[in-house]
């Protein structure tokens, strides 16, 4: 048997080109192929071990219908936890944060826990890499340490019917001082 594959005359590459019935074009697509699997797969290796990415977990589940009057849930908002530490539970649903601002000291390392009541939603924060897709019934989480005084915008970023333009709330990043006024007030 030869190992190149016979065609019709004047049709496609001459017969020099082909070997092992495979189109010299295609065999390297084909390589160009695996090898970009292979990059892929190294670079979520070095992604998810080295530099720390990490998807948003579903951390827990909820009951979508009860949740709102639940635990830290029914409480929505900041908590402190000491050493500059900070958790922050947002509600989302048609079509509103609650709450509606997080002022948090700057440099704090705030644990967020975000879920929906209704229906998915979406919570960005502008300018941050905080980007979750919030799922009724399961609890998104993500670590962010704000490390700049400012407003950040929080927004709903996944279509969710007329008033999703107008659900968004913001993190309002002030100093030490700030916040101490803040919380004393
Ligand atoms: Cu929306």
């Amino acid at each position: 048997m030869t190992d190149t594959l016979e065609r019709p005359s004047g049709e496609g590459p001459s017969e020099e080109h082909l070997t092992m019935g495979i189109d010299p074009w295609e065999k390297n697509w084909m390589k160009l192929s695996a090898g970009l699997l292979v990059v892929f797969a190294v670079l979520i290796t070095i992604a998810g071990f080295a530099a720390g990415f990490q998807l948003p977990g579903a951390e827990s589940e909820v009951d979508p219908r009860t949740v709102a009057n639940e635990g830290p849930w029914a409480e929505p908002g900041l908590r402190d936890l000491g050493d500059g530490k900070f958790e922050a539970y947002v509600i989302s649903q048609l079509w509103s944060f609650s709450p509606r601002e997080l002022v948090v000291p700057i440099d704090a390392e705030v644990d967020l826990y975000v879920t929906s009541i209704d229906l998915q939603h979406g919570f960005k924060i502008t300018d941050t890499n905080v980007n979750m897709q919030i799922v009724p019934g399961q609890v998104s989480v993500l670590t962010y340490t704000f490390d700049e005084v400012g407003e950040f915008p929080y927004i709903c970023h996944e279509y969710c019917g007329e008033g999703h333009a107008a659900m968004f709330g913001v993190v309002n990043v002030v100093s030490e001082s700030e916040f101490a006024e803040e919380v004393g007030a």
